[in-house]
């Protein structure tokens, strides 16, 4: 132990601090979890533009408190204070998939929620695309913690204006297609932002390449227009036959057929319904939670991350946080493939980045 650390904050499985004042010991993020406000991991809560384009982290956390759009069950506002809630790790995190500690590699901030306001679809949609951009705009990937999959429509479209002229492919995971052209005559549902995504050009409709899809909905109609598109999507009964590795390899390939970045769209409803049951429109025979967290280290491992959303988490219907426990390794798991990019890449680590010191909170 170096006398840096020694004189540093404490983690929980440090040893009891020999000299100073032991009830200061602790700093903001290496108390415990549920101590304190509750930012994404304990993260810096940085929600002003201009601290943040002065500080240009390489990840920032986005909320997106919004669930207008739904067809069903409500909820998925309440989703970004829980997913920010399901940890029980203060300090520094080891990502034992990986084999890194991702706070050596990036500097990752909190960045707080899009302004958004109840009963009004627009404007809640135009504060997330802002919200979304000012972020890019910083040089940090955006990581957006939804939300109805509406949200995917302005969060996509803002990371798709940042990294034009290169294009962008986005390889989403879901229970279904969101490709709908209208819910009841709303264009702007969490049934349609795929659509609306390939209409307005920001994604070529053959780059957007669709993972888990099963159930009874759409219709034929909707399929083929997604057909004319050129979109490509693997259904659970593709992933049954052949495994989830091999297909999340070829949506890759898919996405990145001519773009050379990605837009990871994660729904949490692509899960099994018996693993993450707080979402809105549950549909028996999902991926199991570990499948997928798997599937995001490889999507993350192999391309150039330009943004990513978790979308779908309505607490309401959740039992025992397991929903949002799902929602919130997910992000951990992009966090830390993210890391193992930088670091494979011969990328050099960083210091600080809001908590320097070895702690955890495991058990
Ligand atoms: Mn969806």
């Amino acid at each position: 132990m170096t006398d840096e650390d020694r004189h540093g904050p404490r983690g929980i499985n440090d040893e009891a601090p020999s000299d100073g004042d032991p009830y200061l010991a602790y700093d903001e993020s290496t108390l415990p979890s549920y101590v304190g406000l509750p930012s994404f991991q304990k993260r810096p809560w940085l929600t002003d533009a201009a601290a943040l384009a002065a500080r240009a982290p390489h990840v920032a956390i986005v909320g997106a408190p919004f669930d207008d759009a739904v067809s069903h069950r409500p909820g998925a506002r309440f989703g970004p204070r829980a997913i920010r809630q399901a940890s029980y790790h203060a300090g520094a995190i080891n990502s034992l998939q990986l084999g890194i500690e991702p706070y050596e590699w990036l500097d990752i901030v909190d960045a707080g929620d899009a302004p958004v306001t109840p009963m009004n679809i627009e404007r809640g949609h135009e504060v997330i695309r802002r919200k979304v951009l000012e972020v890019a705009r910083s040089g940090a990937i955006p990581i957006v913690l939804g939300g109805d999959h509406s949200i995917t429509y302005p969060s996509a479209s803002a990371v798709a204006e940042f990294v034009a002229p290169r294009g962008l492919g986005i390889v989403h995971f879901d229970a279904h297609p969101d490709a709908a052209n209208s819910t009841w005559g709303n264009l702007r549902s969490h049934g349609t932002p795929m659509r609306r995504l390939i209409e307005s050009g920001a994604v070529a409709g053959r780059n957007f390449v669709q993972v888990g899809l099963r159930g009874y909905w759409p219709g034929t109609e909707t399929l083929e227009w997604m057909a004319q598109q050129g979109m490509r999507w693997h259904l659970m009964t593709e992933i049954e036959e052949r495994g989830a590795e091999a297909v999340v390899a070829d949506a890759i390939a898919q996405a990145l057929d001519g773009p050379d970045v990605i837009y990871l769209s994660v729904d949490v409803d692509v899960i099994d319904p018996g693993m993450a049951p707080g979402t809105g429109t549950p549909e028996p025979g999902g991926m199991l939670t570990r499948e997928l967290l798997r599937a995001i280290r490889q999507v993350v491992g192999a391309v150039e991350l330009a943004g990513m959303d978790v979308v779908e988490v309505a607490p309401p219907f959740d039992h025992a946080d397991v929903t949002a426990a799902a929602a919130h390794r997910c992000v951990l798991e992009a966090i830390s493939a993210l890391a193992a990019r930088r670091r494979d890449a011969g990328g050099s680590p960083i210091r600080g980045g809001g908590s320097a010191t070895e702690t955890s909170g495991g058990g």
